[in-house]
């Protein structure tokens, strides 16, 4: 029976680029699940979009003397590209503050809010906060620079101080400024409403002790946050770019929802407009997020976790009729490596970023695919060298993968004038080699159920690695001479192999799976993960073949440096 999925990539903040790291962070994996369940004919829908509100976007505006509305689709509309272009296959991109959204998202969010404070979750609290007179807005801690009130350094800020490292109070800061304007803050007096986390402390461990099989470094992070009470969480801002609150008290005026709190709405409001596209009705969001026939999953990176294991799963439970999430899937950090020097961290500053934008104007999207999951930073941190992706893309990719769709399609094309030769009698080694195909759509898609994207792709390599060495053993270059029913044996074999990896490549490599099923006459309904190992008939004409994966010269890969 076909299952139902909702999958989710994390929404990028609408005011940056996208680089290596937030690939291989969460949409990477994510697009290798959906394109793996839609091969097996289950319903999914993969769902993503620009997380457009927060102060940051505001503060960008400011800087690019744009309006944060103008901000936003230029980010949007960049980020779009990049994830067409490395074959992210969303059925929907969104954005928390796009012209397509933002009705749908605020009702649903308010609605999240309203709910809450009906089912007394949110208290509501007075206190004091720097003011900036001359940007005209209340700072968040960071916002405030002064010295640090534990060990007098310079340029502590209000949440944190670089030079002793503790937390910080921003009230606290000596000599405080503004990090916006540079002008003297005020203290002013402003009302903000509070999720109390806490009272979901209960429901939640237990609903985290059914998630055995999640990551171990996730449960355990969250299992230690929940051992502990847990402090109600500020879900207000004062600003004026944001999901307006739904309430008509004074203190609610010139205040919008924090952008945490509404930012994984936006996955649900994403989907309505999707239905709304797809079926004409966008209440129909509610066959995935509220079905328990349906399996939600997020795809995060390790920085988002507690917003997805604790405070979501928190606000989804004060909301009463949504679903949990069925899986987090979250990624460690992919740093970066030069030849000869340390670990970094991706930085833009530094330059030790890989936009995604910028490789592709010179390169082929799957090689980057391949080599962000080999280096897949699932269980720890890795990290991305061009040395390495270099030497994986030559050695691997092509001289393993490549090669054996090279030399199978060529030798094809010539000795067998582009059909799929006759199998008569088959040895015991032919039989072998199909056994072995034969056994790796469920090898395969075992690991990628389980979330192991990284051992599913090296699986597709060993499978490659003993196809090449089966053509080797076979030697057909000299059985064509000797004993011609025995070349096309192995031919008709190799050919099998190749329908085999081309259907199973697909979730990884997209773009050359297309190709190789070009060359092999498969039609889109022919490429289906169950039948991934049925076998083509004799005389299945197979087209001129194209080259699949190229080596790359490191010097062109180092001009992207
Ligand atoms: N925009 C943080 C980030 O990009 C945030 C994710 C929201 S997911 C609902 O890392
Ligand atoms: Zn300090």
């Amino acid at each position: 029976m076909a299952k139902r999925f909702m999958v989710t990539g994390a929404l990028p903040y609408a005011n940056g680029h996208l680089h290596v790291g937030h690939i291989a962070g969460a949409y990477l994996p994510a697009d290798i699940f959906v394109r793996y369940h839609r091969a097996k004919g289950d319903d999914v829908l993969f769902v993503c979009g620009s997380d457009d509100n927060g102060v940051p976007i505001t503060l960008t505006a400011r800087k690019e003397n744009k309006t944060p509305a103008q901000v936003v689709a230029f980010y949007n509309a960049e980020q779009k590209k990049a994830f067409e272009g490395l074959g992210i296959s969303f059925d929907v991109y969104g954005g928390t503050h796009s012209p397509e959204d933002y009705e749908r998202h605020t009702q649903i969010s308010q609605h999240f809010f309203k709910t809450a404070l009906e089912k007394g979750y949110l208290t509501k609290k007075t206190s004091q906060q720097f003011y900036d007179p001359e940007a005209k807005m209340f700072l968040p801690d960071r916002y405030i620079k002064g010295t640090c009130h534990h060990c007098r350094a310079p340029g502590a800020l209000g949440d944190q101080c670089e030079n002793c490292g503790k937390t910080t109070d921003a009230m606290l800061l000596i000599d405080p400024v503004s990090v916006i304007s540079g002008s003297k803050p005020e203290v002013r007096e402003t009302t903000h409403w509070f999720f109390e986390l806490d009272k979901f402390r209960e429901p939640l461990t237990k609903w985290l002790e059914s998630k055995e099989n999640w990551r171990y470094v996730m449960v355990n992070f969250t299992k230690g946050l929940l051992s502990e009470p847990l402090p109600s969480r500020s879900i207000t801002r004062d600003l004026d770019w944001g999901v307006p609150l739904p309430l008509s008290d004074e203190e609610a005026k010139g205040k919008v929802l924090y952008v945490w709190f509404d930012a994984p709405i936006g996955y649900v409001s994403f989907t309505a407009r999707l239905c709304e596209q797809k079926f004409g009705d966008w209440k129909k969001y509610e066959d995935y997020w509220k079905d328990p026939n349906c399996e939600i999953l997020h795809f995060i990176g390790e920085d988002n976790t507690i917003f997805h294991t604790i405070i979501w799963p928190a606000m989804l439970m004060a909301e009463g009729t949504f679903q949990l999430p069925s899986y987090v899937v979250s990624n460690c950090f992919l740093n970066f490596q030069f030849p000869g020097k340390d670990v970094e961290k991706m930085s833009k500053s530094r330059g030790t970023a890989v936009w995604i934008n910028d490789y592709l104007d010179g390169f082929d999207p799957d090689p980057l695919r391949f080599y962000l999951t080999v280096i897949a930073p699932e269980t720890q941190r890795t990290a991305f060298s061009f040395d390495d992706f270099m030497r994986r893309n030559n050695e691997e990719l092509v001289a393993a993968l490549g090669n054996f769709f090279h030399r199978t399609l060529t030798f094809t094309q010539k000795y067998f004038e582009g059909k799929v030769p006759e199998a008569q009698s088959l040895a015991q080694v032919d039989q072998e080699q199909l056994a072995m195909i034969a056994g790796l759509p469920a090898k395969i898609g075992g690991l990628i159920e389980s979330h192991n994207f990284k051992a599913a792709l090296e699986e597709l390599m060993v499978a490659a690695r003993a196809s090449n060495k089966y053509f080797d053993t076979k030697a057909p270059w000299s059985s064509r001479k000797t004993n011609m029913a025995d070349c096309s044996v192995t031919m008709n074999v190799c050919i099998q192999t190749i329908k085999t990896l081309t259907v199973l490549m697909e979730p990884f490599m997209p773009f050359s799976a297309e190709k190789a099923a070009k060359i092999l006459n498969l039609p889109s309904s022919e490429r289906l993960w169950d039948k991934a190992a049925e076998s083509l008939p004799a005389g299945h004409p197979i087209a001129e073949p194209t080259v699949l994966f190229k080596k790359f010269e490191m010097d062109e890969l180092k001009t992207q440096e």
